[in-house]
């Protein structure tokens, strides 16, 4: 038995197939993921939704496999490289540059009025090519991560794109915010979801049918993340703007696989 939480759009999907009659689901062992470790009965694929990113940094957004609970963040570059030997994480979203524009208006986030979203902030958006997946190494398909669909028609011109990753049954998870350095040219994975003042979340997994839209993961990456010479973040003061990466995750429960919409790009 594998549980499938996919993105609001499938209802849109299913009811343009006329196929809803498998809409039943049932209880999920794990209602949100939130901000602390992450733990599914089941193997369940969650799809995640970027619709843009307002932070300064050049970011990258993943899953932390197995997190070692002694290390609650990383911020050099040697215990990066450490961690990333033992390929526990798993980038799903990574931005090519750090943003394609100032914000203009005052934007319509994730969940709709909230107040963090700002004009003056580092805009990065799917359409300008700022924010794309990490479904592919080269060739090759990365394990656990499939590619939904790039929207590039949504409604505010800015574009959206949503993957599927399969949460392992009984596996611990967390999810990390990666800071983009020239200097080591890694992403330094500085920020786990269980960090106090790194990321939060509002809403639910499988709440769309109340009119929800899923769970939103908001990210706080602590300012400009500047680099030292000796490869160390120097964090500045937060703004907690909590809007410098912003995702969806799932919307409605279903029994049957998500279905990829006409407007599936590739
Ligand atoms: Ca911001
Ligand atoms: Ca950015
Ligand atoms: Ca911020």
């Amino acid at each position: 038995m594998k549980q499938h939480i996919c993105s609001k759009q499938w209802i849109a999907g299913a009811i343009a197939l006329t196929w809803i009659g498998a809409m039943t689901p049932p209880a999920l062992s794990q209602e949100r993921l939130g901000t602390s470790t992450i733990l599914f009965d089941e193997d369940t694929i969650v799809e995640f939704e970027v619709q843009f990113t307002q932070g300064a940094n050049r970011s990258e957004f993943g899953v932390i496999v197995n997190p070692d609970p002694s290390i609650t963040s990383v911020t050099d570059a040697t215990t990066f490289n450490q961690l990333k030997d033992r390929g526990r994480y798993v980038p799903l979203f990574v931005e090519t540059q750090p943003f394609d524009q100032i914000a203009t208006r005052e934007d319509a986030g994730a969940f709709r009025n909230d107040p963090n979203f700002r004009v003056g902030d580092f805009l990065g958006t799917v359409n300008a090519g700022t924010i794309t997946d990490v479904t592919r190494q080269g060739s090759v398909r990365v394990p656990n991560v499939e590619f939904v669909q790039a929207n590039p028609r949504a409604a505010d011109g800015r574009g959206t794109i949503t993957v599927a990753y399969e949460f392992e049954a009984n596996t611990p998870y967390l999810f990390y915010l990666g800071t983009y350095t020239s200097a080591n040219d890694v992403f330094i994975r500085s920020f786990a979801s269980n960090n106090i003042g790194a990321a939060g979340s509002q809403g639910d997994l499988a709440s769309a049918r109340g009119g929800d839209r899923g769970e939103a993961i908001f990210w706080e990456d602590q300012g400009e993340g500047i680099f030292n010479p000796a490869g160390f973040v120097e964090l500045v003061p937060s703004d907690d703007d909590f809007n410098d990466f912003v995702l969806v995750a799932g919307g409605v429960l279903v029994e049957v696989p998500c279905v990829k919409l006409p407007n599936n790009i590739r």
